[in-house]
C-alpha cells in the first residue's frame, strides 16, 4: 500500500481527527470514573485510526452504522460534538434527545444512521441501505463497522452473502481488538482473522495495521472507489486494540478485584504501537508536524471540548412526562 502518496494536508487531517477522538475518550473516561456520565461507555481510545482512516474517506452524504464502541466513528464522520456530550449526560439537546447514551448515537446530518448494542445488529441496517441506494440509482457508500465479536453471528453472514449476490454498495470494516468482553479470540474461534471469509462470497478483503492511519486510510480510497464504481462491496479488517475497558474506564470485573484480565506483555506491546504513536514516528516528518503545531491542534479541540462539556452541562434534563417519546411501541 502505497501511503507516500498521502498529502501532508490530509495527514494533519487525519491526526486532528484522532487527536480528537483520544482528548474526548480521555475526558469520559474522568467523567465516567467520577460518576458524573451514568450510562454504559464503551470507550474507543487506542481504534482512533480506523474510523479516522474510514471516514475520511467518505463523503459526507455516505452512510456509517456502528455498534456499541461508536464514538470514534461519529466524531470522525462529523457528528455533532455538543450534541453527543449532551447525549452521554441524558439531556434533552442530546444528538439522541438524551433517550439512548452512548451505545445509541445518531446524526442525520452527516449520515451516522444509528449505533445499537445489539452485537451485529446493524450489519444487516446497513446492508438495507445499500440496497436502498442501488435501487434508487445513487452512488452513495455505506460503512457498517462491528467488532470481532460479531463475526460470530450468523446475520453477519447472511449479510455478506445478499450484500455479494446484489453486488451491494456497501465496505464492511471490523475492528479485530482481539477481545470480546474478557475473552480473547483463539478462545472463541480457532483462528484469529476474520475477513478471509470473504473469499468464500467472493467478496474482496484486506486485512491490514488498524493503528496506522495511512494504512487505514489507503484501504478505505481503494474499496470506496471500487464500491462507488459498483463492483460491488468490500471488507476491511483492522487490527487494534482497545486501551481503556471493555466497559467504563477499566477493566473491573464485577465482584473481584482484578482490573483487567489481559496480559500485561500484550497490554505493554500495543501502548506503544498505539495509533497515535505510529503516527508521530511514521508520518510527523512527511507532515511537518512539529511541536508548535501539536500544541496549536490540542489547544484547539481543548477549547471545542470545553464548550461542548458546558452546553451539556447547562442544557436541560428530559421532562418525565416526555419519556416515553421517540420509543417505538
Ligand atoms: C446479541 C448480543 N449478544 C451479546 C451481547 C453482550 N455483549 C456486549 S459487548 C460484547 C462483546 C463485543 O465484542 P466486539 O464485538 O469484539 O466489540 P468490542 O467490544 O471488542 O469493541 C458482547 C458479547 C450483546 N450486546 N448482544
Ligand atoms: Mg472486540
Amino acid at each position: 500500500m502505497n501511503t507516500g502518496a498521502i498529502k501532508p494536508s490530509t495527514l494533519i487531517t487525519l491526526y486532528t481527527d484522532m487527536v480528537r477522538i483520544r482528548t474526548i475518550e480521555e475526558a469520559l473516561a474522568q467523567k465516567v470514573t467520577a460518576g458524573e456520565i451514568k450510562c454504559p461507555v464503551h470507550l474507543y481510545s487506542g481504534q482512533e485510526a480506523a474510523a479516522a482512516g474510514v471516514c475520511h474517506a467518505l463523503k459526507k452524504t455516505d452512510y456509517v452504522y456502528g455498534n456499541h464502541r461508536s464514538h470514534g466513528y461519529y466524531i470522525a464522520k462529523g457528528g455533532d460534538i455538543p450534541s453527543f456530550i449532551a447525549e452521554l449526560y441524558g439531556k434533552e439537546t442530546g444528538c439522541s434527545y438524551g433517550r439512548g447514551g452512548s451505545m445509541h448515537i445518531i446524526d442525520l446530518n452527516v449520515n451516522v444512521m444509528g449505533t445499537s448494542a445489539m452485537i451485529a445488529g446493524t450489519i444487516p441496517l446497513a446492508v438495507g441501505t445499500a440496497l436502498g441506494i442501488q435501487l434508487k440509482n445513487k452512488k452513495d457508500v455505506v460503512v457498517s463497522f462491528f467488532g470481532d465479536s460479531a463475526a460470530e453471528e450468523g446475520t453477519f453472514y447472511e449479510s455478506l452473502n445478499f450484500a455479494s449476490i446484489h453486488s451491494l454498495p456497501i465496505i464492511f470494516v471490523v475492528e479485530n481488538n482481539l477481545y470480546a468482553q474478557h475473552m480473547h479470540i483463539l478462545e472463541r474461534k480457532s483462528h484469529d482473522r476474520i475477513a478471509d471469509i470473504g473469499t468464500h462470497f467472493r467478496i474482496p478483503f484486506s486485512i491490514i495495521d488498524g493503528n496506522d492511519v495511512g494504512i487505514v486510510y489507503q484501504a478505505a480510497m481503494d474499496a470506496v472507489h471500487r464500491v462507488r464504481a459498483r463492483e460491488g462491496p468490500a471488507i476491511i479488517e483492522c487490527l487494534t486494540y482497545r486501551l481503556r475497558g471493555h466497559v467504563g474506564a477499566i477493566d473491573k470485573v464485577s465482584g473481584t478485584s482484578i482490573t483487567d484480565i489481559r496480559d500485561i506483555k500484550e497490554i505493554e506491546y500495543w501502548k506503544k504501537h498505539d495509533p497515535i504513536s505510529v503516527f508521530h514516528k511514521k508520518y510527523a516528518k512527511v507532515c511537518a508536524l512539529d511541536q508548535t503545531k501539536i500544541i496549536s491542534i490540542q489547544n484547539k479541540i481543548d477549547t471545542e471540548l470545553n464548550k461542548a462539556f458546558d452546553f451539556a452541562h447547562t442544557s436541560p434534563y428530559p421532562k418525565s412526562s416526555t419519556l416515553t417519546h421517540y420509543v417505538y411501541a
